[in-house]
């Protein structure tokens, strides 16, 4: 079986889901397309990258990037880094010939994300894939809701909701980790959730067209917090610590018109208590509707409007086998997966996508149009008007 030799840039919180990906995915899917060996890991950390090689079980780690890309044994890059180094690694990867699997937003900066996308079709012709980490249009469920839309169970789709509600930054001594700060994000809330949603809600319905938004900071200040991994709020900074202005945005609300003549509304915040990973999708058509939560990730609600008038309603359906990828997870619907297996399943889309020589759906170029959609919603809450998103 062909092995594909990984470099992994960024050893923090998506450095281990990928590990985690790469290493459930022959595992589960078999045979698998080409055995993932995990030849070296970079963190800018030493005692970072040289604890994820000893837990991970990488063969070397460094602290340069450089050393990753440079390597002809690499095949492929893995980029979990904050956003503001997406670009340069993903360019420089693709242009040494590896293929790049890269964390999302796509980058901080819009002209970063033009460059990668035409960085990506550039090495498209040389045969090299490269891919955004939109994992979550890969739920089961969302393909199966994909699967109703394209066959016309639900007829025209008349109107998409979409929500992406955390709250692990509602706290104000949630420190002030890389997330909050323009530089290194590009972007609050928005580039770090809705940017899923925005991904779902494109993938389902079809190219967004027009936004209408507002933008809002509620949390001023936070704690600073010194280097190290982002620990998405699970340490708190005591009263004393130093604080320095957060500079992004903490929720975006807005209405979009797509191209197709649908509308819906897009909503995240990552200042929701009692939300975590509330992630859903609600579409009507004009012959029924579908929803979803990613908190119940293994079920699609479903509504037919021909079913009789004394038994329409919504029914659950348990994705499982007879569903996409359930030949490759749990042989019983309702033994469910979780973000786990969703990673193996994303790897798995990615090195078959490698090992067959196409270009994966969430492509560098899809990567790039959501970042278009951001900086629309961005000018829009600005200008409080509707912004077209630019082709
Ligand atoms: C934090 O909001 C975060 O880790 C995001 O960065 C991820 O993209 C999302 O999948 C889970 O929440």
């Amino acid at each position: 079986m062909k092995k594909l030799n990984i470099g992994l840039v960024g050893a923090g919180f998506m450095g281990k889901a990928h590990v985690v990906g790469y290493s459930n995915m022959p595992k589960l899917f078999w045979p698998a397309p080409a055995m993932p060996v995990f030849k070296t890991v970079c963190d800018i950390v030493p005692e970072i990258a040289e604890e994820a090689k000893e837990r991970f079980g990488f063969e070397r780690c460094c602290t340069d990037w450089h050393d990753i890309v440079n390597d002809p044994e690499i095949d492929v890059v893995s980029i979990c880094t904050p956003n503001n180094a997406h670009a340069e690694v993903a360019i420089a990867a693709l242009e040494a010939g590896k293929h790049v699997i890269c964390e999302k937003p796509i980058a901080s900066k819009l002209e970063d994300a033009k460059a990668m996308a035409e960085a990506a079709k550039v090495a498209a012709d040389k045969g090299i894939v490269s891919m955004n980490a939109y994992q979550y249009r890969r739920v089961p469920a969302i393909d199966l809701a994909k699967k109703f839309i394209d066959e016309g169970s639900i007829g025209k789709i008349l109107n998409i909701r979409c929500t992406y509600l955390q709250s692990w930054s509602a706290d104000p001594d949630s420190p002030l980790s890389w997330r909050f700060q323009k530089d290194i994000a590009g972007a609050g809330t928005l580039g770090d959730i809705t940017s899923h949603v925005i991904d779902i809600a494109q993938y389902l319905a079809g190219d967004i067209d027009e936004v209408v938004s507002m933008m809002q900071t509620y949390i001023k200040e936070r704690p600073v917090q010194e280097g190290g991994v982002d620990l998405l709020g699970t340490v708190k900074l005591g009263a004393d610590a130093p604080r320095q202005e957060v500079d992004v945005d903490d929720e975006n609300s807005f209405l979009v018109k797509f191209k197709s003549g649908a509308v819906g509304s897009i909503e995240a915040t990552r200042n929701a208590w009692g939300r975590n990973n509330f992630i859903t999708i609600e579409l009507h058509g004009t012959e029924g509707s579908l929803a979803f939560n990613y908190e119940r990730l293994n079920e699609l609600q479903v509504c037919f409007a021909k079913d009789p008038d004394d038994r329409r309603g919504f029914k659950t359906i348990y994705t499982g086998p007879a569903h996409f990828h359930g030949e490759a997870t749990w042989n019983i619907p309702g033994m469910n997966i979780g973000y786990g297996e969703l990673k193996a399943i994303e790897m798995y889309e990615f090195v078959k996508a490698i090992a067959e020589g196409y270009q994966p759906s969430t492509s560098f170029e899809v990567g790039y149009r959501i970042e278009r959609v951001c900086e629309a919603v961005a000018e829009s809450a600005e200008n409080k008007k509707w912004e077209k998103v630019r082709d």
